[in-house]
């Protein structure tokens, strides 16, 4: 038995944590999230908040792929066509500073379109050959991917959740994977939002009623403590 010192409770919730049973998931690291030219910055925010969580990450993946654990890779994109963007995303993506939305031409190439340089995994975080990347056209992770079914074929009931925006797309796979039975944990100093205020929020969220989508920890708290 082992659990992770969290709040609102030791995590994860039966003290079963195993490299076996338990996924790392990073979360949208890409140069269009937190890259200087990539969608983020286009849209007018400041990225150095997003860019802190990559060395707490760094460390967080180079202990968990020694110890064995499952770790996946996320990246926000639309086809090169663009068939799979909703019309009303690319429409609000465009209502920015830069006017430069959704599958525009920016610094970084076509805007959050799979295969351009923005897109991709930042350098730091790339993943090892044989982690899974799940290639998402929407906020959560689980929506139109494979990523459940991948889950449920390893046998993963614990989540642990790293990456940006904490308030969009980390909370909304969390909401998923809590929703299907899974066993969330965000770690807060993997993670950020575009306003602090708003990371502090999704933080408190998560916390209500006992955990309502699972706990928060830190990442010292799980390298203290990981089996
Ligand atoms: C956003 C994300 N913020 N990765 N995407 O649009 O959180």
């Amino acid at each position: 038995m082992a659990t992770i010192a969290a709040e609102p409770y030791a995590w994860p919730w039966n003290g079963d944590l195993r490299p076996e049973n338990t996924v790392l998931i990073v979360i949208d690291m890409q140069t269009d999230f937190c890259g200087l030219g990539g969608y983020i910055n286009l849209l007018g925010y400041d990225i150095s908040a997003a860019r802190a969580c990559i060395d707490p990450i760094a460390r967080l993946l180079g202990a968990m792929r020694t110890k064995g654990y499952h770790i996946f890779h996320t990246r926000e994109g639309h086809r090169p066509d663009l068939a799979d963007l909703p019309a009303n995303k690319r429409w609000r993506s465009r209502n920015s500073p830069s006017g430069i939305g959704i599958g525009d031409t920016g610094p970084c190439g076509r805007v959050l379109v799979r295969g351009e340089p923005g897109w991709d995994i930042i350098p730091e975080l790339k993943p090892l050959p044989g982690e899974p990347i799940i290639d998402k056209p929407g906020k959560g992770s689980f929506c139109a991917t494979d990523l459940e079914l991948l889950l449920r074929v390893r046998g993963i009931d614990n989540i642990i959740l790293t990456g940006i925006t904490t308030d969009v797309c980390v909370h909304t796979t969390m909401r998923e994977g809590n929703d299907r039975g899974f066993e969330c944990v965000l770690v807060a100093d993997c993670c950020a939002a575009t306003l602090h205020a708003n990371h502090l929020a999704a933080l408190q969220m998560i916390k209500m009623q006992n955990g309502v989508f699972g706990a928060v920890t830190t990442s010292a708290d799980l390298l203290a403590a990981l089996p």
